[in-house]
């Protein structure tokens, strides 16, 4: 059965269908400018996920010195049985950027949810990831959702009435968000999931300054190769002029707001055209492509508090590294 209004693909698994809420491509055009036009020149962190960038992202989690993708694995592999009991077996469950779809894989033998929709940008990855997952586990409804996180999915995302809903958002990606922004995020999943439903969600945790420094300095060169990757899309979908030898990676943890932030800083002055408009860099200054908060348990659990949440439940990694919380009503 389907939830959803399938799209017509090529040897499409009949368990899978697709929901195409992808915003406009018009709108990256009004965040580039907007953002290129502040004091401090900034770009949305979302724009990082093309093809290449997804490519990239993946390449970062799989490097020694990105802990926390093989961290969050470690807990929700040794956690699963626990997290399961908590949420319980047949529900729908809905991740926020689920990317390469892996996360899933290490909780559906415990969880065996009713329905998993899978949201994200890279529409590309997005349809082999759940197409293989609805190839791998043929018991499962799987809804592909092509969109960002604004999408409208209470109105259209059609789910089986009786299911529990739970938002499931691993990876830390909460901590792109400003900590009033992963606030005003966590309200809005907890109306979409309403009073019986609850939200799984991955949190980065604050730590020594080496280990953060170097997750996003990677020796490989993999988040170079992603920061920069930005404006090699900007020239290609914008038709922009940046020279990218001009401008560098780089990424430090700011510990008096508790995020690394990563930037793209000019070496010498440039002026970029983008559309018909001239932006102009001087020697030295930055573009803050990203920020990625860190939390502590107590501060997380603050912020779901505020959020409405009224029960917590926590597991973490013996180094104290990565947090899994589980909140709801
Ligand atoms: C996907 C937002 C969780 O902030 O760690 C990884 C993205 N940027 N390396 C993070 C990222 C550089 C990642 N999130």
């Amino acid at each position: 059965m389907k939830y959803a209004a399938g799209v017509a693909l090529p040897r499409q698994p009949r368990n899978l269908s697709v929901v195409d809420l992808a915003p406009p491509p018009a709108s990256i055009l009004q965040d580039v400018c907007d953002g290129l036009s502040r004091p401090q020149k900034q770009l949305p962190p979302k724009l990082f996920y093309d093809r290449r960038g997804a490519q990239l992202f993946t390449a970062i989690c799989s490097t020694q010195a990105y802990y926390p993708t093989r961290t969050e694995n470690a807990i929700l592999d040794r956690r699963a049985p626990e997290i399961a009991g908590e949420i319980g077996t047949a529900a729908a469950i809905i991740e926020f950027g689920a990317g390469e779809v892996e996360k899933i894989r290490r909780l559906l033998p415990s969880l065996h949810p009713a329905v998993y929709a899978a949201l994200d940008l890279s529409h590309e990855q997005l349809l082999r990831s759940t197409g293989r997952l609805a190839v791998d586990y043929p018991w499962l409804d799987v809804i592909a959702v092509i969109g960002d996180y604004g999408a409208d999915l209470q109105s259209r995302l059609s789910l089986p009435a009786y299911a529990r809903r739970i938002v499931f958002f691993p990876g830390s990606s909460i901590g792109n968000f400003e900590p009033e922004q992963a606030q005003a995020f966590l309200e809005r999943a907890r109306d979409f999931v309403g009073v019986r439903g609850g939200v799984l969600i991955g949190v980065d945790l604050v730590k020594d300054a080496s280990v953060l420094n170097l997750a996003y300095n990677d020796p490989e060169g993999y988040t170079a190769a992603f920061n920069l990757n930005l404006l090699t899309r900007l020239n290609r979908e914008l038709g922009a002029d940046f020279d990218l030898s001009a401008f560098s990676h780089e990424a430090f943890y700011n510990a008096s707001r508790s995020r690394i932030e990563m930037h793209l800083r000019c070496v010498r002055p440039q002026r970029v055209r983008i559309a018909s408009r001239l932006f102009a860099f001087d020697a030295g200054e930055t573009i803050h492509t990203e920020s990625s908060y860190k939390y502590t348990p107590d501060s997380f659990t603050c912020v779901a508090r505020a959020a409405g949440f009224h029960a917590a439940r926590l597991w973490i990694d013996p180094a104290a590294w990565f947090g899994v919380f589980f909140l709801h009503n």
